[in-house]
């Protein structure tokens, strides 16, 4: 399909940030916002699930007592908020591009739909001035990476954007020992909530110790304001998919070595990999993996609307 060129050239910020209104107010009023993704939409669950999934995710935001704004970038702008119609878009196109750090500059002068990523929505949160994310796994290093070098751009993201993600750790498909060490590497907190043991996904199991324990939203904001006064970059705060959508460690484990075997076989490569695996780990399991993905994605948006909320010290 043949995209639009853009007439309009802009090397200012301004210009290509477009914010939902009731987003805006709150950033001005310095009330609780949480980010959200949207490769988790378009890339990550299958349509008319992802639709679902996002809206819950805005309510649990907001029954936390924060504005929650789907990052995206649509038209030649930044979307800071995106409307119902675009997500609507964004959720049944197959066409919609995954847009990380490399991608964003080419995909706005492109006036082309783009999905964000954790490291791409981590940067445009920041510019936008919100502080809180949420999402369900992040990139890291994949199984064979000292192969295939493929490590996430998610990781070198987490250690310079000052932004706090909050997720289910890193997705299973990776190899987590190696993801950890990278993030330790990169100077990455990675605080795991109410849990001794690094959580891997959908499966609350890793048998991977936590680098850190901490309890509860009023500890973690506390631990961001002070990385922040000392300027270091971003946060991972890893939280267990709920116990009553949690999936056993072994059948996940099996579907993933299928799906890495399909993977290899048909030469996935690059930023589809992700997709990739995700799609047949969800036709192997019988959708049971998209199940317990769309849980740990409304559980994460709870807790990130609840750090929000402990951050700027309201009451929600
Ligand atoms: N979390 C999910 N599903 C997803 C993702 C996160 O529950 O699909 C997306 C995020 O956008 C993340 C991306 O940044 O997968 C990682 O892609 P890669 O491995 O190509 O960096
Ligand atoms: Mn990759």
């Amino acid at each position: 399909m043949a995209r639009r060129i853009l007439i309009r050239m802009t090397d200012k910020i301004a210009d290509i940030f477009r914010f939902d209104p009731e987003v805006r107010d709150a950033l001005a009023a310095a009330r609780p916002v949480v980010a959200l993704e949207s490769t988790v939409i378009s890339h990550g669950l299958p349509y008319p699930r992802n639709l679902e999934t996002a809206a819950a995710m805005s309510d649990a935001v907001r029954a936390a007592g924060a504005i929650p704004a789907i990052i995206a970038v649509s038209g030649g702008f930044v979307r800071i908020g995106l409307d119902d119609k675009s997500l609507e878009r964004f959720a049944r196109s197959g066409e919609v591009e995954k847009l990380s750090r490399r991608d964003l500059g080419a995909c706005l002068a492109s006036g082309a739909d783009g999905a964000t990523t954790v490291a791409a929505t981590m940067i445009l949160a920041q510019k936008a001035g919100i502080k809180v994310f949420a999402t369900g796994g992040i990139g890291g290093v994949h199984r064979g990476a000292s192969e295939s070098f493929d490590i996430s751009a998610d990781l070198s993201e987490l250690s310079r954007t000052p932004v706090l993600v909050v997720a289910s750790g890193a997705k299973s498909i990776l190899d987590l020992p190696k993801t950890l060490e990278v993030l330790e590497a990169l100077g990455v907190p990675v605080l795991c909530e109410g849990t001794d043991e690094l959580p891997a996904f959908q499966v609350r199991e890793s048998g991977i110790p936590a680098p850190r324990r901490i309890d509860g939203a009023a500890a973690i904001a506390g631990v961001a304001k002070a990385h922040w006064a000392l300027e270091l970059g971003g946060l991972l705060v890893c939280n267990p998919a709920p116990a009553e959508a949690a999936l056993p460690r072994q059948l996940v484990e099996d579907w993933i070595t299928t799906a890495l075997d399909e993977a290899e076989a048909n030469g996935i490569i690059g930023k589809a990999v992700t997709p990739y695996l995700l799609g047949r780990i969800a036709e192997a399991s019988g959708g049971r993996t998209i199940d317990a993905n769309h849980a740990l994605l409304l559980d994460n948006a709870r807790l990130a609307g609840e750090i929000a909320c402990a951050y700027y010290e309201c009451a929600g």
